[in-house]
């Protein structure tokens, strides 16, 4: 059993204590633990068989209760605790989840009232209208459970990065380590860094491919195989996604690597400036008549074709062919290279780490400074912070400071826009944090001219220095806000206002294209993480991913300067 495997299991776990109105801190402890395991660098198995129980229970946020189950699953496959639990509420919660505004209690109620099980059973009864007599909900949740299964049934197929960025990784590193395997690689949209995955395309060179396959087919993860075959395999995985993998010789690496590497678009494009060169490209190699002349690496193939070379997040033909051969390619902001993380949360409100140990693991993370950014009072359901709590945490920030070497934390919060664009705290109070974040929490359904107003409002505020997440979409459940962003970046370099690109998996917020106009216009981005627990902060590395995919340079970017250059630039 695998990290992930286990790491699901206790999400769900968590869920289903949800459902059954458990005590909060067992909830959390699932959830903590699932959330451990899932950001192990190493598998569970190996540290078990290392040290047993204990090896288990050293483990952050894993007590020997949670340690006995990883146990169990490691050694019988399965968790009794796990199986009662979803006989006694057999419904299909990832399915059901997926819904906007499905959480666990609902899903209860929805189950135990109407038998709903799924998605076909909830559109049934949406749409029979029984869903508005039950208490708790009324006839506009059922317009909107209807609403949220449109989108679904339109998204669905398609996986966050987030959500499998680690097994892609994991996959990825077990084929590179095999004897006969020379190069591995994940190509594809992956390697694209897409914020939805339709499948995985792994690209291998081997002398031996028989063997490669044998060994992929055969991966823990793999629940099918649809094909097998000596340079091309198809399986899906427990979780649902298809992984192909494709091997080739090692002198087609480089073309094999930018055929599969796409964008389709982007190979269109290229291909089409071979032809025009006298060449022919194809996922075997460039050649002239049938003379390899580009094929190992793939810089050589955009060298031979004239461009200087394109990254992957560059390759969908908006303009970066163009740019590459005129030389106006933008100089990328590279992985790792944030000093700090301007937007994460605690315990004070809805994160599951203290505020020692965000400081802790971010300077472990190689951070010199983070803010802490809680959610202000007006969203109640966080337990947001009032002004005297704020001033209280300030307090007790400057007490850990003082502990710390060589690592700030910065005080801030994510205030919260109320539908007239005014602030859910008092300016006199705001003025005292290093770092105010604003964000629409509520209210998401104003019109365009409304909902801009309203952000603009907000951004006028002298003590605004961040919108966060400006459009609030939640990928594959939540529309954007209707918000003119054209007008929103202007009313950014007027006020001097930062715009966040966020790195949660369903976020990424803003995205590629609002990037783009951004940087373009000349205005100031910052990349945070949201992090909502310590081990968030490799999804900084998203966040940067999606700020490459918007020609995003370093100097765009406030949070890759240390901090007193970085606090310079707000307000
Ligand atoms: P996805 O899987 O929907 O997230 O997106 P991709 O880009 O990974 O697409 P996929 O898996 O269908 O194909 C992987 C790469 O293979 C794609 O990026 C480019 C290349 N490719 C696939 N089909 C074609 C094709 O018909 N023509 C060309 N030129 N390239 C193709
Ligand atoms: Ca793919
Ligand atoms: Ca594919
Ligand atoms: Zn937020």
């Amino acid at each position: 059993m695998k990290n992930v495997d286990i790491a699901k299991i206790f999400y769900d776990v968590a869920i289903y204590l949800e459902m059954k109105d458990e005590n909060i801190f067992k909830i959390r402890a699932y959830d903590k633990a699932a959330l451990t395991v899932e950001s192990l660098p190493e598998d569970i198995e190996i540290i078990y068989k290392r040290g047993g129980l204990e090896a288990l229970q050293e483990l952050p946020g894993i007590g020997k209760a949670i340690a006995e189950k990883i146990e169990e699953l490691l050694t019988t496959g399965r968790l009794k605790f796990y199986e009662e639990l979803k006989k006694e509420i057999p419904v299909d919660i990832d399915g059901l989840r997926r819904i906007e505004g499905m959480g666990p209690k609902k899903i209860l109620i929805l189950y135990k009232n109407l038998n709903v099980k799924n998605i076909e059973d909830l559109e049934k009864v949406a749409k029979a209208g029984k869903i508005r007599d039950l208490d708790n909900f009324g006839e506009k949740s059922e317009q909107k459970i209807l609403k949220g299964i449109e989108f679904v049934k339109k998204s669905s197929g398609r996986y966050l990065i987030g959500h499998i960025w680690n097994l892609v990784i994991d996959i990825e590193s077990r084929l590179k380590k095999l004897p006969y395997v020379k190069q591995a690689i994940v190509a594809g949209s992956f390697r694209r860094r897409k914020e939805t995955i339709g499948d995985i395309d792994v690209l291998v060179t081997s002398d031996q491919p028989e063997k490669v396959m044998d060994f992929f087919v055969k991966m823990p993860e793999v629940m099918d195989v649809f094909g097998k075959g000596k340079t091309k395999s198809t399986v899906i995985l427990k979780n649902g996604i298809d992984v192909d993998l494709r091997v080739v010789p090692e002198r087609s690496y480089g073309a094999a690597l930018n055929y599969f590497t796409g964008s389709k678009e982007h190979n269109v494009a290229l291909r089409r400036i071979a032809i025009q060169k006298g060449l022919k490209l194809s996922e075997y190699g460039l050649f002239k008549e049938s003379k390899f002349i580009a094929d190992k690496k793939e810089e050589d193939v955009y060298k031979a074709l004239g461009l200087k070379y394109i990254e992957p997040e560059l390759r969908e033909n908006n303009g970066e062919i163009e740019a590459s051969r005129s030389g106006k390619l933008p100089d990328l902001i590279p992985y790792k290279s944030l000093k700090g993380d301007l937007q994460t949360q605690t315990t004070w409100t809805d994160g599951s780490s203290t505020i020692e140990e965000m400081a802790l693991y971010g300077k472990n993370y190689g951070l010199e400074y983070i803010v802490i950014t809680d959610h202000t009072k007006s969203l109640a359901m966080t337990g947001g912070l009032n002004e005297e709590k704020l001033e209280k945490q300030g307090k007790e920030i400057e007490k850990i400071n003082k502990r710390l070497n060589s690592f700030t934390i910065l005080r801030g919060a994510e205030v919260n826009i109320m539908k007239d664009g005014k602030l859910d705290i008092k300016d006199s109070c705001l003025k005292d944090l290093d770092v105010v974040g604003a964000s629409v929490h509520s209210n998401f359904n104003m019109t365009r001219e409304e909902m801009t107003k309203r952000v603009i409002n907000a951004m006028e505020n002298e003590n605004v220095d961040i919108i966060f997440h400006p459009t609030g979409r939640l990928i594959q459940k939540r529309k954007a806000i209707e918000l003119d962003i054209e007008k929103i970046i202007d009313a950014a370099k007027r006020t001097g206002t930062i715009l966040e690109i966020n790195g949660q998996p369903e976020r990424l917020d803003l995205k590629d294209e609002h990037i783009r106009m951004a940087v373009k216009a000349g205005i100031k981005l910052c990349i945070d993480s949201d992090a909502h627990d310590k081990l968030q902060f490799p999804l900084l590395e998203l966040g940067i991913a999606q700020a490459r995919r918007g020609w995003t340079e370093s100097k765009d970017v406030i949070n890759t300067l240390p901090m007193k250059q970085m606090l310079k630039h707000l307000k």
